[in-house]
């Protein structure tokens, strides 16, 4: 039996989750991460922004397994506490449940106190409630109040300390205050940079919290990471196609020096809409927006990361060895094979095939020596732009699965972090979970089989005309997404 299915005595029903807190503390932030949705709900620097509740579901294989419920924030706590003590003089001996109930039967709840009646009838309809704590507050009486009452619901209750990333954070305060009130047991978080690791902390809380529901809690989680898994998998897939339609990419030219200017463009042209392209399928791919890299520089533009591919302290910047042909101005980035006459195997080492692969493709190969003799040449990508787009889309890839659903700022991608400096003596800072040869591979190593393999198969690359899959080109993006994975 599958451990991770429900057992007979959890409901069958998804575990159904309030999401309540203070006003402006996050709790649509944190809907929009778990959901990996940046379009719920709406979220604004303002307080009341959430009126209405409002639901999503996530599900594992198709089927709902919990639902999530944003709620208006509170906002008079104090005065809610003190017209329910009042309540409760009047009507003795009600229990917490019954004393929010009483309250949600009176003219109160649809006037003054709506925006709370909402929140706590929610909570009653629910199995539990996630409490978010903008974790830069002071714990304030009006906190206590809120807590106080919605502790009274008879939920379990989880406190997601929000906005950790702040340097502000009064979490001692906050887990002190918290443990008065019973609740012992809390989450850190930060909807907008959620650590890696937040969801899987999340839910293994959870379901302690929810002893009935910890199985399907359980399911939830362990989706949560294989759906983790396939995602960068599918993200190394197309960075690999990315690369071997780079490195396949061969533009005929003639030889005098305006002709090869106006390839070198071309080819460049060519290697900077497929890169963008990359970067819109990752983005997709990790469902988030075109326009929160509209609302910064382009990646491709601007400064940094985003400085375009064939400028030379691109490279630099990468941490990368700026070669020959960066260094050849008008030509940067694009390596010219120089035809020296003869179908010798000279001629075909200049066309980056092996021997071997060669005389497999003579039919081919033979139409491109063929243009040479006819005074030809080609022109290709630079192995250092190779690298560079490596090290791009990776970097990309490490930022987008650091950022949560909620961020509303520009995607930044930190270059310096992800490839260490350029000079190897200084001290490399990696996030601890990144192996720390990786991307120096990219940087320094010999370029990949797969790769040199691409070179010489100029029907491999999409970005021309003549373009031929054939299975080999399956194999090989299938193996240099195993070596990108591997780095
Ligand atoms: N830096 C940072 N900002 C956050 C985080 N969570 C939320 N924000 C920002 O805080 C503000 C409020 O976020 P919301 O999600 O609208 O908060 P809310 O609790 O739903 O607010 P109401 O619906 O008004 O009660 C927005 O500007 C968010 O971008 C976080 O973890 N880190
Ligand atoms: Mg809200």
């Amino acid at each position: 039996m599958n451990p991770d299915q429900p057992t007979a005595s959890e409901p069958l029903r998804p575990l159904r989750l309030a999401v309540v807190g203070h006003t402006n503390t996050g709790k649509t932030s944190l809907l929009r991460t778990l959901a990996r949705d940046p379009d719920f709900g709406q979220v604004e620097d303002s307080p009341g922004t959430t009126r209405q509740v409002q639901g999503a579901r996530l599900l594992v294989d198709g089927q709902p397994v919990m639902e999530l419920f944003d709620t208006p924030g509170m906002e008079d706590g104090i005065g809610l506490l003190e017209y329910l003590d009042q309540l409760s003089d009047r009507s003795e001996r009600l229990d917490g449940p019954d004393r929010i109930r009483r309250f949600l039967d009176t003219a109160e709840s649809q006037g003054r106190f709506e925006q709370e009646a909402r929140v706590l009838r929610k909570l009653l309809d629910c199995d539990a409630g996630l409490y978010v704590v903008d974790a830069r507050d002071p714990v304030l009486a009006k906190h206590k109040d809120e807590l106080a009452i919605l502790g009274s619901c008879g939920r379990p209750l989880l406190p997601v300390l929000n906005f950790t990333h702040n340097t502000q954070v009064q979490t001692e305060q906050w887990r002190e205050a918290l443990a008065r009130l019973g609740l012992h047991a809390s989450v850190e978080f930060d909807t907008v940079a959620p650590p890696l690791d937040g969801e899987t902390q999340l839910y293994d809380k959870l379901a302690l919290l929810l002893d009935t529901h910890s199985k399907r809690i359980k399911s939830l989680k362990h989706d949560v990471a294989r759906q983790r898994q396939i995602r960068r998998d599918d993200a190394l897939g197309l960075i690999a196609e990315l690369l071997i339609d780079a490195a396949a990419l061969h533009l005929p030219s003639k030889p005098d020096s305006h002709s090869l200017a106006e390839t070198t463009e071309k080819l460049r042209n060519l290697i900077r809409q497929r890169e963008q392209r990359c970067v819109t399928d990752l983005l997709k791919r990790y469902n988030f927006r075109r326009s929160d890299l509209a609302a910064a520089d382009l990646p491709l533009e601007g400064e940094r990361w985003g400085m375009d591919l064939f400028h030379p302290q691109a490279l630099k910047q990468m941490g990368l060895h700026v070669g020959k042909g960066m260094a050849a101005g008008a030509m940067a980035g694009v390596t010219v094979d120089l035809f020296t006459g003869g179908l010798s195997l000279g001629a075909a080492a200049l066309v980056g095939a092996t021997a071997g692969g060669l005389w497999q493709g003579a039919e081919r190969v033979g139409k491109r020596l063929w243009g040479r003799l006819q005074g030809y040449q080609e022109l290709s990508v630079d192995d250092s732009v190779l690298r560079l787009l490596a090290l791009r889309q990776l970097s990309l890839v490490d930022a987008l699965e650091r950022r949560g659903h909620a961020a509303l700022g520009p995607i930044t991608v930190n270059t310096e972090l992800l490839t260490g400096p350029a000079d190897p003596d200084e001290a490399v800072t990696q996030p601890a979970n990144l192996p720390p040869t990786r991307n120096r591979i990219w940087r320094e190593g010999k370029l990949p089989e797969e790769l040199l393999e691409a070179r010489s198969q100029p029907q491999w690359s999409n970005l021309a005309p003549g373009f031929e899959s054939d299975t080999r080109r399956d194999e090989v993006v299938h193996a240099l997404t195993r070596v990108l994975r591997a780095r």
